[in-house]
């Protein structure tokens, strides 16, 4: 039996790697941070009880800021695999909390490639880094290859490119089998809250049940290229597997704006938008409603009150959602991916969207999510 030690496992990627490498036969161990309320709900449907016997999950306290902690839990689990996935992940917050990124982002790695290294583990335990397309920044080249140049534009990209630089040099310099995934965005219905795509599904649930009156967002005009979490931890699992550690860019080719990502969502549920008006005096008004779309999506009981809204705005710009350096548009090439490691996403932007919008409805729709078990009871591979 394998053995993964994954860090940031209560996180959306931490929650599907999981249970993609128990359905694989791993033996899984997850590090997560003490915290004054349970933070487990993404994998509480794989969590046994300590008492179990031949467990294939087992959690460990732990923070990628605490060297010794790392050391002794690596010596302890003895990997075959680390998935480092453990980060301060949120770019705006980044600017409020620069050092504790640097720390976590930077020099969490550094951490655990020096920890592998001292505990001699170099030729049995193989890294996975977690990179980003946030690497690219300002972008050099479009569309971005391993080959196009880095320009990080916050201190989560500045953290994240030490890490990808140092995860390079232990590779080089100790013949670790460490390697960067270059991950443009990945979403999906477990996605934290505050992220532009979750923030938008959310929020058209809540409009469309009559919940919620008008959502504010930053910059309407920037684009990614969008893929599901899902897809992208099947090439995570796929890099370790190679003969020979390597970088590779992880992208659906696809870019699309955050004002066609709320269109597409009003889409998902029968309501179309319309944008005016120009920077921070811009709007989105409901313009339309396929009523027999709305009842099958939403429920038939709530279609009068959303045909109320035909004519309000709905979405509005708050420049306290601006970044003092915006990454004004990413899109991937992964044809090294595509050719060597055989990965081809299984989700367009359409398909992510309708996964996020139905689980968003559900849930707004409390009675009806607990019924189906929330996501604690959902296995996320089925
Ligand atoms: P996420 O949902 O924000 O999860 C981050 C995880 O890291 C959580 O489990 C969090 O714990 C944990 N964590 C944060 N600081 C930590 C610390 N100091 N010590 C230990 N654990 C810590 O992020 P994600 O979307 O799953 O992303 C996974 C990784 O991929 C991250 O490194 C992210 O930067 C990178 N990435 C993400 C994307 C994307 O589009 N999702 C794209 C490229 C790269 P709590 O649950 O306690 O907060
Ligand atoms: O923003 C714009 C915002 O916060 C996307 C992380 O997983 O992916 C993620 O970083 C875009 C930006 O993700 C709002 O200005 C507009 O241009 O969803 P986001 P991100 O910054 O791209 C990369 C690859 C990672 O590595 C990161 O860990 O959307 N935007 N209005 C908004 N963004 C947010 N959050 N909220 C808004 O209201």
């Amino acid at each position: 039996m394998k053995v993964a030690l994954i860090t940031g496992i209560t996180g959306q990627d931490g929650a599907y790697l999981s249970e993609y490498l128990i359905k694989k036969g791993y033996e899984v161990h997850g590090i997560k941070r003490r915290s004054s309320l349970f933070n487990t709900d993404r994998i509480d449907h794989l969590y046994q009880d300590p008492h179990v016997q031949d467990r294939s999950l087992i959690l460990h306290y732990g923070d990628l800021t605490d060297s010794m902690n790392l050391t002794r839990i690596i010596e302890e689990v003895q990997p075959d695999e680390i998935y480092n996935l453990a980060a301060m992940s949120h770019v705006k917050v980044s600017f409020d909390t620069p050092e504790y990124t640097a720390n976590a982002d930077g020099l969490g790695v550094l951490r655990i490639l020096e920890a592998v290294r001292l505990l001699r583990l170099v030729e049995k335990t193989r890294i996975y880094q977690a990179s980003t397309s946030e690497l690219y920044g300002l972008v050099q080249e479009v569309p971005q290859r391993e080959t196009t140049p880095f320009y990080p534009r916050s201190p989560y990209a500045a953290a994240k490119l030490y890490a990808y630089w140092i995860t390079v040099n232990y590779r080089e310099a100790y013949g670790m089998h460490a390697s960067n995934g270059i991950l443009f965005n990945h979403e999906s219905p477990l996605r934290g809250e505050t992220f532009v795509t979750r923030k938008v599904t959310r929020a058209v649930a809540r409009i469309a049940l009559g919940m919620y009156t008008k959502m504010f967002m930053g910059n309407l005009s920037s684009r990614r290229d969008w893929g599901h979490a899902k897809d992208y931890v099947r090439a995570m699992y796929a890099i370790l597997q190679q003969e020979k550690p390597s970088d590779y860019v992880i992208a659906t080719g696809v870019m699309t704006t955050i004002r066609d990502f709320i269109r597409k969502a009003f889409g998902e549920i029968g309501i179309k938008v319309d944008f005016k008006g120009k920077c921070t005096e811009e709007v989105a008004i409901v313009t339309a409603m396929d009523k027999i779309r709305f009842g099958e999506t939403v429920g038939e009981e709530y279609i009068q009150g959303m045909e109320k809204r035909i004519g309000e705005e709905v979405v509005g710009v708050d420049p306290q959602y601006f970044r003092p350096t915006e990454v004004e548009m990413l899109i991937g090439d992964a044809s090294k991916a595509r050719e060597q490691l055989g990965w081809e996403p299984k989700y367009g932007i359409d398909a992510l969207i309708k996964d996020m919008m139905e689980s968003d409805l559900l849930l707004m729709k409390k009675d009806a999510y607990i019924k189906k078990g929330g996501y604690r009871a959902l296995n996320y591979f089925e």
